[in-house]
């Protein structure tokens, strides 16, 4: 491909695949996860383009590549950082779409940073992509920029994906600029959800408001036909099954038992330190179990790793003194001198590590109390090849959807919470390794890779027709790994 004529295939992500780190020498670092090994191979097997912002407001250096990708940056400035960044993505949007754990505010300012930001995204894609070439735009921050994008290049076809719920059409009210985000997302020809139920939120949301004709699955805009469906991320199956069976990981997980004191029971919670994640209320249940007795100090064991997020954000500054006070709390009380109950990591580590530490734990614990998917659900289950390991799993994450055989929960209620942890502890051998041979079936059905080539072959309109594939298939996944038949709790 040259680049002067544009590319085939652009992806546009609110980052790049890399990021900024002062600390080292290599100043931009790869930014990891299954998300970008994806993008970045579909991007690799098409000579694409990444387009993304750098993370840094000013920085000296753009990265232009990664892993024979090309990389292009989208400028935002220190006040641009504050009200597109901070403030209506993660402020607005994020609680907003999150079934308003937190008050969204909504801010006029904040919104035209919004408005700006994501026009220069659009005239970055624009200017970038090929004749004819595909945009596969990524997730909440970048919401107006497929239709933006279709008014400067009606020649496109353009894909978005949003990593997060969509919420409810009685939050979705609540936002004064409901119809121009609508209105943005529709500008794509293909509009994916990580649930069944957000897309029909979406698609049910823009029929009430914007009079858009059509059925759940096909919506029509200005003589356009926009699809929608669900397409459930996932994780890089590979890459996982190659570090379980690496004996240095594997050597790795056995000396954390031995640090953790080799406790009978390891709990472990992996989570960005975020509202979210109900981490909190998940470490206000281990202390009353601790307390009625069910947990015993010296026996069970908890690791939480809370992964620094949003620092920058008073809310996320507050939720952590708060997250941290209440782990001192339970040591102080249950703990020991050299012998804490909960061991708690405010940290990014490597991969491995992540891996060593699934295979160490005996109860993986994720109860968001809303979440677009959580892949760490998925990772967990990916690890336990000899079928050990017990997941509870909150109904609010998306990953519930297809996780049908975790300990599901509640989070938001707490005895429920405690009975479900209780319920992981105190399950037969027998039926838990049934459990987790099913989760292990469901989450081998997909890989992240099939979840990218899914989408943009549907994108491409090289499938069977998305309504045919809802109709003919009976168990959760579609073939190419989307979309997703309807399932149980999705409204009629
Ligand atoms: C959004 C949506 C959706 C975590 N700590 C470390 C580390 N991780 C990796 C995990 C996992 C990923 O980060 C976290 O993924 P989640 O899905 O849990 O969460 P979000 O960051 O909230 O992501 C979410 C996702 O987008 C994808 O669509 O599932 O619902 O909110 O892969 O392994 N990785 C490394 N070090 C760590 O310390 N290397």
């Amino acid at each position: 491909m040259d680049p002067r004529n544009g590319y085939r295939l652009v992806v546009v992500a609110n980052r790049l695949p890399v990021h900024y780190d002062q600390s080292s020498d290599e100043r931009w670092l790869p930014s990891p996860g299954g998300l970008v090994s994806a993008l970045t191979r579909v991007l690799q097997s098409h000579e694409g383009l990444w387009l993304g912002w750098p993370g840094v407001t000013h920085p000296h250096e753009k990265p232009t590549s990664y892993e024979g990708i090309d990389l292009q940056s989208v400028d935002i400035s220190q006040d641009e950082y504050e009200r597109f960044y901070l403030g209506f993505s993660n402020a607005t949007l994020w609680p907003l779409y999150h079934d308003a754990i937190r008050s969204p505010n909504f801010h006029r300012h904040w919104w035209e940073a919004y408005v700006t930001v994501n026009e220069r995204f659009a005239r970055a894609a624009a200017r970038h992509a090929g004749p004819g070439a595909t945009v596969w735009v990524h997730d909440y921050q970048l919401q107006l920029v497929p239709q933006m994008l279709r008014e400067l290049r009606p020649d496109l076809r353009i894909g978005f994906f949003l990593h997060i719920p969509f919420p409810s059409i009685e939050l979705f009210m609540q936002l004064p600029w409901r119809r121009r985000i609508l209105a943005g997302l529709l500008g794509a020809d293909l509009v994916g959800f990580q649930e069944p139920h957000a897309a029909a939120n979406f698609s049910r949301v823009a029929r009430r408001l914007l009079g858009v004709a059509g059925t759940d699955a096909r919506l029509h805009q200005m003589g356009r036909e926009v699809r929608v469906g669900a397409y459930p991320i996932s994780i890089d199956i590979a890459q996982i099954s190659r570090l379980v069976h690496d004996p240095a990981v594997r050597a790795r997980s056995q000396e954390i038992r031995a640090e953790l004191g080799s406790p009978e029971v390891v709990l472990l919670g992996v989570d960005r330190l975020d509202y979210t994640k109900g981490i909190q209320q998940r470490i206000t249940a281990l202390a009353e179990l601790y307390r009625d007795g069910v947990l015993q100090a010296g026996r069970d064991v908890i690791v939480q790793i809370a992964v620094p997020s949003r620092e920058s954000d008073p809310h996320y500054e507050r939720e952590r003194r708060h997250l941290e006070q209440s782990v001192s709390e339970v040591n102080g009380e249950n703990g020991q001198v050299g012998r804490p109950v909960v061991h708690y990591l405010h940290q990014n580590m490597p991969f491995e590590e992540l891996v060593a530490l699934y295979l160490a734990a005996d109860v993986m614990l994720v109860t968001p109390f809303r979440d677009g998917m959580n892949l760490v659900a998925k990772e967990y289950v990916a690890c336990r090849a000899d079928l050990t390991g017990r997941l509870v799993l909150s109904e609010f994450a998306g990953a519930a959807t297809e996780l049908r055989a975790a300990f599901l929960v509640n989070p938001h209620d707490l005895d429920g919470l405690k009975e479900s942890i209780t319920q992981a502890l105190t399950t037969d051998e027998k039926s838990a390794r049934r459990r987790m041979a099913r989760l292990r079936r469901q989450v081998a059905s997909r890989d992240v890779f099939q979840w990218a080539d899914g989408f943009l072959t549907d994108l491409a309109g090289r499938s069977q027709d998305l309504d045919e594939v809802r109709d003919g298939v009976d168990d959760e996944i579609g073939p190419h790994g989307g979309p997703v038949h309807l399932v149980e709790g999705a409204d009629a």
